[in-house]
């Protein structure tokens, strides 16, 4: 999994006739449809003239709405801090839900950040619910209580500082103000505070927040990366700031991306690193499925440094952020052109140091990258997808296992690869004739009941590993991002067919309920916060009239709170003592 360890997709085309015709449609009303709408190059323009009546989009908006008000009276708590009503603070705001916001704002108030049940609380987790809802509640009310309220949080988090190194530890007894953890860390758990820090040092001009958020980007930049091939690794040592494995599973590779953007692109180095990072994935991680030739994205077994290193076959939905991150970088970064940033992408991947790895580098410069990034992002959108639209219950499972025609590979350069960027090479070899490989539409494949029981169900080429349904965000997070950057509107339209699933197949009397599992059902007494924090947000964004949330100005965290892109000033600058890199 290239989890966010908590992962993107698109395109295709149409004659130069339809796609004439349908930007013509477009444009008369494009503002309307997505503000911020690019046409994408050529490969990326398969624009269905199907939008829905402004009336549908409303109606739509509306029953997120209703289903938001009738999951926020369905609680889960963190902390005893009343973690929904944090985690839900800004979906209200954006949702007009001005009572409900009022009752949070006492909640918020009132919470005793010094005392918690139970003890100690998670770092990562306290984070990117409370500290990132406080500071988008800020950023959309402009009320300093939440930044207030963001600093007494802040400072009952100091102890995770405790290491030698600078990256945090694991969680924080709050009573007797200790950190606690083991020496080895996980890279999203101890690498995702950099947009809350940098965004809470931007609004306090308080350079002990700035130096937290600076710290960890310089550890991960200054990171021995010779085994991963310039990619950050899951597990680092807490005292000497190094990796410690070479495991490349994670998505703090998230906050390279947004860190460079909600900084307002000048930082260099957050960009580099996720240049590496996306470099090693898409040479390297992205594979396509035996039958359906689906795009998906896997670890390896042992390190992808050498050659031979078969996928792990495992598809996590929590990877199903990634098209999404890759859409918003190909939309916000000149990938076709970095050389007007002074970046060569071979020089990035230095053969002589990442070795096996450093040629993915070379290959690539091959390519137009934006153009690549957009390919990966829509093929893996287009699977994320399918997992919910093959399942009875049109959800998706936490995680399947895509089955492979023969054990031993070859996984790349033979003739039967199955490496996503052999098969664009050879595609591209052959005169780029059709459509890329992997993201040729596909038809759901819904199994009948016997064909489950019987195993006799043919077309699906995975398995259900986790076959439960988590409320999860990440899928629709990249349907949104995918809608919101192409303008496509099936991206939309599937993100409709998953709340309707949503609606009929989780909801209680009281909430909303993760399933055991999407074939069968049955509802687990759970409702994450995150359900409201994120998924809920997502669609409702798609479809409310003027998304406020333009991906150019602003930049949502990992638990989808948006936080505003800013700029230091030359006093900022010297106050905090920042580094442009
Ligand atoms: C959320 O808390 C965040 O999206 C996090 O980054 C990953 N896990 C959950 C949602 O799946």
């Amino acid at each position: 999994m290239v989890v966010r360890q908590l992962c993107w997709n698109r395109f295709t085309r149409r004659t130069l006739f339809y796609g004439v015709v349908v930007l013509l449609i477009l444009a008369s009303f494009r503002s309307k449809i997505s503000p911020f709408f690019v046409p994408s190059d050529k490969s990326n323009s398969r624009l269905k003239a199907e939008d829905s009546s402004p009336l549908t989009r409303q109606t739509r908006a509306e029953a997120v709405k209703a289903a938001f008000l009738h999951a926020y009276h369905g609680y889960e708590d963190l902390n005893g801090w009343g973690l929904t009503a944090f985690d839900s603070l800004d979906t209200m705001l954006l949702m007009g839900l001005k009572e409900e916001f009022a009752r949070a704002q006492e909640i918020v108030t009132n919470a005793d950040f010094s005392k918690s049940e139970p003890e100690p609380i998670p770092y990562f987790e306290t984070v990117i619910r409370y500290l990132g809802g406080l500071l988008s509640a800020y950023a959309l009310s402009k009320d300093k209580l939440f930044i207030e309220r963001a600093e007494d949080l802040v400072e009952v988090l100091e102890p995770a500082f405790s290491t030698k190194s600078g990256f945090p530890l694991y969680s924080v007894d709050v009573v007797k103000k200790q950190g606690i953890g083991s020496d080895v860390g996980t890279l999203s758990e101890m690498a995702t505070l950099q947009l809350e820090y940098a965004y809470l040092a931007k609004v306090t001009v308080n350079v002990k927040y700035y130096n937290r958020a600076a710290k960890v980007m310089d550890l991960l930049a200054q990171a021995k990366l010779e085994q991963t091939g310039g990619m950050l690794p899951t597990r680092w040592d807490l005292t000497t700031g190094q990796p410690v494995d070479r495991s490349l599973a994670d998505s703090a590779h998230e906050y390279l991306l947004k860190f460079h953007l909600l900084t307002g692109k000048t930082d260099k180095e957050s960009l580099k690193m996720y240049l590496r990072t996306t470099t090693r994935i898409i040479s390297d991680m992205l594979y396509l499925s035996p039958t359906r030739h689906l795009l998906y994205v896997s670890d390896s077994f042992g390190s992808t440094f050498t050659e031979s290193a078969p996928p792990t076959l495992q598809f996590e939905h929590l990877s199903c952020f990634l098209p999404g991150l890759l859409a918003l970088g190909a939309h916000s970064l000149p990938l076709d052109n970095l050389n007007s940033l002074g970046i060569d992408l071979e020089e990035l991947g230095n053969e002589k140091l990442y070795g096996y790895a450093g040629r993915g580098y070379k290959r690539l410069t091959g390519y137009n990258l934006k153009q690549l990034h957009m390919w990966a992002a829509e093929g893996l959108a287009q699977t994320c997808w399918l997992m919910y639209a093959d399942q009875p219950t049109g959800l998706g499972p936490e995680e399947v296992k895509i089955k492979f025609a023969s054990t031993d590979g070859p996984w790349r350069d033979g003739p039967e690869t199955h490496l996503w960027v052999d098969a664009v090479d050879k595609w591209k070899r052959s005169g780029s004739r059709g459509v890329v490989p992997g993201l040729a539409e596909k038809t759901p494949v819904v199994y009948t009941p016997e064909e489950r029981n019987n195993g006799t169900g043919s077309g699906h080429d995975y398995t259900l590993l986790k076959p439960g349904h988590l409320l999860r965000p990440e899928t629709v997070e990249s349907l949104y991002l995918l809608w919101r950057i192409t303008g496509d509107f099936k991206w939309r339209d599937r993100g409709w067919n998953i709340f309707e699933a949503i609606e009929r197949e989780t909801k209680t009397d009281s909430g909303y309920a993760t399933l055991y599992s999407v074939e069968t059902g049955g509802k687990e007494e759970r409702m994450p916060s995150y359900f409201l924090a994120e998924t809920l947000k997502y669609l409702y964004l798609m479809f409310m009239e003027d998304d406020p949330i333009t991906p150019d100005q602003w930049s949502f965290n990992t638990e989808a709170h948006p936080l505003p892109v800013f700029e230091w000033t030359q006093e900022e600058i010297k106050l905090l003592n920042v580094t442009l890199g």
